[in-house]
């Protein structure tokens, strides 16, 4: 038999007693998972399609924006524009929030995401991926355009959260607060099949992923906890440890769902706030799956899903995986 669709899958969600799905999130979520698949269909194109390389522009964070980054930013938006379920949207590749336009109706979500995290791997056809969360608009916003400040809540608040990730198959990981699910894209027709969940991460896996070439921004808890592992056999953990690092956080963590290990990007402890990725759409919608699935995900100190944001493009150090390995980092 046929492993079931994602639109079955949701409507069997939307039916249970207290379901975490309503009709509307249902909506959302398959206008995102469409958006998932015309991203999917423009990389795998490649020079064909001329999608690959750089802009001359700049996003808000200062980095060489790739022609898939605008792309996929564009079909994300024009998917959910219109479809009524959302009051706004903010993405990595725009500087400010995107209130939905007036000549639309308005809904009670505000979606956010990073249309293509990873994206140095494009070009060498290394997978890359899709983020995204999904919060209520407060209430006090009701009858009013959404405002910035209405996006800065913690992970907690997400009612759900996923990644598509385009590598040998294109899946899309989703959890709505109830477990954590895969979905295989059957190209030829064009449909999402559930092929794993609810997925648990394997514990006691040795493997950890960090750039090391970025050794002098750690805090010493942070060397101590690589050094450590790299000791081998020889050293406090008694056993050897493999390392492995892809640069897309989509493919790292995605390995760790379904490999186990720990994934690591530390701030930078010689400059308070700075850090690599980004707190609303990369690490909170990944901290929410990576707890889903049994893990546990920190900024070092404390769980990432905690933290009250300040700005829209905060950055954030980010330890998640295996919770052991995630304590052990914590430990004195
Ligand atoms: P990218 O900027 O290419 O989108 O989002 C940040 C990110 O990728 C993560 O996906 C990835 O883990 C990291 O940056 C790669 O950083 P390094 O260049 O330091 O390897």
């Amino acid at each position: 038999m046929q492993p079931i669709s994602l639109s079955r899958f949701l409507i069997e969600q939307q039916r249970l007693p207290e379901s975490p799905c309503p009709a509307e999130l249902r909506l959302l979520i398959e206008t995102v998972a469409r958006a998932c698949k015309a991203i999917s269909h423009a990389i795998s194109k490649g020079a064909l399609g001329d999608v690959l390389g750089s802009l001359k522009s700049e996003n808000v964070q200062g980095e060489v924006q790739k022609k898939l980054d605008v792309i996929a930013n564009d079909l994300l938006l024009d998917a959910n524009e219109w479809g009524g379920h959302l009051a706004g949207m903010a993405s990595e590749e725009m500087e400010t929030i995107h209130p939905i336009p007036n000549r639309y109706p308005k809904g009670e979500y505000l979606l956010l995401f990073d249309p293509i995290d990873g994206s140095s791997n494009v070009d060498v056809d290394l997978s890359v991926g899709t983020i995204f969360s999904v919060v209520r608009a407060p209430e006090a916003c009701a009858g009013r355009e959404v405002v910035e400040a209405d996006f800065l809540q913690p992970g907690r608040n997400q009612v759900a959260a996923g990644y598509a990730i385009y590598g040998p198959q294109t899946l899309l990981v989703l959890t709505i607060g109830a477990g954590v699910y895969e979905f295989t894209l059957e190209r030829e027709i064009g449909s999402w099949r559930l092929t794993d969940g609810p997925m648990r991460i394997p514990t006691g896996t040795r493997e950890f992923a960090i750039n090391m070439a970025r050794r002098p921004q750690w805090s010493p808890a942070v060397a101590r906890y690589v050094e450590d592992r790299l000791l081998g056999s020889a050293g406090p953990c008694g056993h050897d440890y493999n390392m492995r690092w892809t640069a897309s956080m989509v493919a790292d963590v995605h390995r760790i769902l379904k490999r186990g290990g720990v994934f690591l990007y530390p701030a930078d402890h010689r400059t308070p706030g700075k850090a690599r990725l980004r707190l609303l759409y990369e690490a909170n919608p990944m901290s929410l799956l990576i707890e889903q699935a049994g893990g546990a995900s920190s900024d070092g100190s404390a769980a990432i899903l905690d933290i009250d944001p300040v700005s829209l493009h905060q950055r954030v150090g980010v330890v998640m995986g295996d919770k052991e390995e995630v304590a052990a980092l914590h430990r004195p």
